[in-house]
């Protein structure tokens, strides 16, 4: 009797062991749930979490849009960058001339650079970076903060503990007798610009002389404010939703967004916003300027 007693419990005390280091030290969900919740608990108490329902996402992928929320982003590492992920989100294989994407430096990091013609715009999501654009001059850019390097201009960025920035790069498209400079500035130390018609404020965060192909608008809404006119123009957008909640139009569709989504509106596509929820709205959005469409 005493024997099977000591054999109980090396057998329980053997499986306790595998599963605190062994194969199946990963608790399970479901295990862990049933301890600390009574049975049907969730039935009676639904999540809001996305991230709870198998296979489910928000994103989608049209002919002329796409909204990528972020249970959908992928990273891998960045070419030619040092201890960096990245996500492309926006990229010419949808018909865009840009891409935009969300780099993830970690601890000793380091950019690469663009291809040879591409102009860069960084903006500071989270973290801070160094930015180096020539020997000995410097930049520390903060949450907020943003860059603008012209095509086939040496610089780098480096960070030496943890910083997400949201990248667009794109081939630069020339104009006789305009030189485009680079610029570093923060969102905070721009003018609000003039909006006829619209209640949203306007801040431009590259110059609007003919020089720049593009520019960064910053847009904030008050809850329950939204676009005035029902967008369609032959501009691209790349979008990242900041601050906020609401609900977009694009083409025949309306989704609910959040902070953290981005969404790509191609040429011509029927687009409109509207800030919903008890916060105020604020986004960063691509828009090309200043070329001909011919
Ligand atoms: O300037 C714009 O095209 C901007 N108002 N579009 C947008 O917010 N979708
Ligand atoms: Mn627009």
């Amino acid at each position: 009797m005493p024997s099977i007693f000591v054999f109980l419990l090396v057998l329980g005390l053997f499986k306790y062991a595998l599963a605190e280091d062994g194969f199946c030290s990963a608790p399970s969900v479901l295990s862990l749930e049933s301890e600390s919740k009574p049975l049907y608990w969730k039935a009676a108490n639904p999540t809001l979490n996305i991230q709870d329902f198998p296979g489910f996402t928000r994103s989608v992928y049209k002919r002329d849009y796409a909204l990528i929320s972020p249970e959908s982003h992928v990273y891998s590492p960045l070419p030619d960058w040092i201890n960096t992920s990245g996500a492309y989100l926006i990229s010419p294989e949808m018909g865009s001339h840009f891409v935009m994407y969300l780099a993830k430096l970690k601890e000793n990091s380091k950019s690469g650079l663009p291809l040879h013609d591409v102009e860069r715009f960084i903006f500071v999501v989270q973290g801070s970076v160094m930015l180096t654009i020539a020997p000995g001059v410097s930049h520390i850019l903060k949450v907020d903060s943003y860059a603008y390097l012209p095509p086939n201009s040496e610089h780098s960025i480096e960070c030496d503990a943890s910083a997400t920035i949201v990248i667009f790069e794109r081939r630069y498209a020339p104009l006789p007798n305009h030189v485009p400079e680079p610029l570093v500035n923060s969102t905070d130390k721009q003018p609000l610009l003039e909006t006829p018609g619209e209640v949203f404020e306007l801040r431009k965060l590259l110059p609007t002389s003919l020089a720049y192909d593009f520019n960064i608008h910053i847009m904030d809404f008050q809850p329950g404010e939204f676009l005035n006119v029902k967008e369609v123009h032959y501009n691209q957008h790349g979008l990242l939703l900041l601050e906020g909640q609401g609900i977009y139009r694009l083409a025949d569709s309306w989704y609910p967004v959040q902070a953290g989504d981005v969404i790509w509106m191609a040429p011509f596509v029927p687009q409109w916003y509207a800030a919903l929820g008890k916060t105020p709205t604020r986004y960063l959005l691509y828009k090309d300027v200043n070329r001909s469409p011919l």
